[in-house]
């Protein structure tokens, strides 16, 4: 296996070859499709409405001080399609173009550096395609945690302590790398596809112990309404948890959206959040405003902050649109990354590279083992 080949790719996250693109208003027209709802629910959801906006401008005439927030609540409350909702804005938006990574694999890279700060706690996210014999070959991991989710294929993954499987379609690693992992990545199948998220660890979590939470197709829980499926890997979404503990408070989840369909999904307030659009139909997914411009599979979008949750909808008149939707509460702390190593300082980073040199807090198998 090209060894030094992949320790050469260690190196600062560099060949990030991608673009951003502004803002645009689109002008094409895609037409709506009916929603779901019978008229008879329609009718209903209408007339709740109405009698409470008129309670509200009762109350409000009566000198109470109503805010639109509250207001809007209870608007909320009546429904649930995402027009009563404000969606946060879209900052941002970048399509994630393919580049190399590993051994020979390819990926396309979502996140990386230029939107650490937007996105903190997140540092990267791969879209990863790969097929034997490439692969991620032994490397390792400090300050951070990696969360590999398998869309198709397989990854077997071994570890320099012993630990060792194979994730399939639709299931999880969560690992804490914490204070050191040294491991291989590698495909099982013909083609192996899937996301790999990395979550900072805040400085008092960066030195752990290293962690796994690995999480079956079948541990993750699952919920359906009105066309929307929602996965919740972490976090919680149409009133069902994920069993993850999150040590940096993180919210993921995997949206598939029949044609048509809507969704207003919630989003704690001081959180940074982003979509990543895994599949759509013509022109992409409508995120934030129904007259927004469609944005294409492949992109990253990023939200704006906000108390409010994002708004999302599928246009398409035939295809699915699924997209992971992931946000989580911002460390707030400096970021020094060295390929693999993330720490605050530079001065951690270069002890990194000796304790990974020498075998050393946590790389003390660092000198014995390889990967079979
Ligand atoms: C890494 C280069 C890498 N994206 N997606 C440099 F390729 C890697 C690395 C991965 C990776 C692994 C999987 Cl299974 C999926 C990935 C990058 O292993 F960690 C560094 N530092
Ligand atoms: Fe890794």
């Amino acid at each position: 296996m090209a060894h030094n080949q992949f320790k050469d790719s260690l190196d600062p996250l560099s060949s990030i070859n991608r673009h951003t693109e502004s803002q645009h208003q689109n002008t094409s027209k895609i037409r709506l499709l009916p929603r779901k709802a019978t008229k008879k629910k329609k009718r209903e959801e209408k007339t709740t409405l109405k009698y409470m906006r008129a309670a509200i401008n009762r109350a409000n005439s009566l000198g109470g001080l109503f805010s639109f927030r509250f207001i809007r609540n209870i608007k909320s409350m009546s429904s649930s399609t995402s027009q009563d909702f404000v969606s946060r804005p879209v900052i941002k938006k970048v399509f994630a173009k393919l580049q190399k990574e590993g051994d020979g694999a390819v990926v396309r890279r979502g996140i990386s550096r230029s939107e650490q700060k937007l996105l903190d706690p997140f540092l990267m996210l791969d879209e990863f395609s790969v097929s034997p014999p490439a692969g991620f070959p032994d490397h390792p991991h400090r300050g951070f945690e990696t969360v590999t989710y398998v869309l198709e294929g397989g990854i077997t993954h071994q570890d320099f302590k012993g630990h060792k499987g194979t994730i399939y379609a639709g299931d999880v690693q969560w690992m804490t790398a914490g204070r050191g992992i040294i491991h291989s990545e590698m495909p099982e199948e013909e083609v192996n596809k899937g996301l790999q998220l990395w979550i900072n660890l805040s400085s008092n979590e960066k030195m752990i112990e290293p962690n796994y939470q690995e999480l079956s197709h079948s541990d993750i829980p699952k919920a359906e309404q009105n066309g929307v499926e929602v996965k919740v890997i972490a976090g919680e979404s149409m009133g069902i948890q994920s069993p993850v503990y999150t040590r940096t408070p993180t919210m993921f989840l995997d949206f598939t959206l029949q044609p048509g369909a809507q969704i207003h999904q919630n989003v704690p307030e001081s959180w940074n959040a982003f979509a990543y659009i895994l599949e759509s139909g013509e022109g992409g997914g409508v995120f934030s405003s129904s007259n927004s411009s469609p944005i294409p599979a492949h992109s990253v979008v990023v939200f704006g902050p906000g108390n409010d949750g994002v708004s999302v909808w599928n246009k398409s008149s035939s295809k699915q649109l699924r997209f992971v939707l992931i946000a989580g509460e911002p460390i707030g702390e400096p970021v020094v990354q060295y390929g693999p190593f993330v720490m605050n300082t530079q001065a951690e980073i270069d002890m990194t590279i000796e304790d990974y040199h020498y075998g050393k807090n946590g790389f003390e198998m660092a000198k014995y083992w390889r990967s079979q």
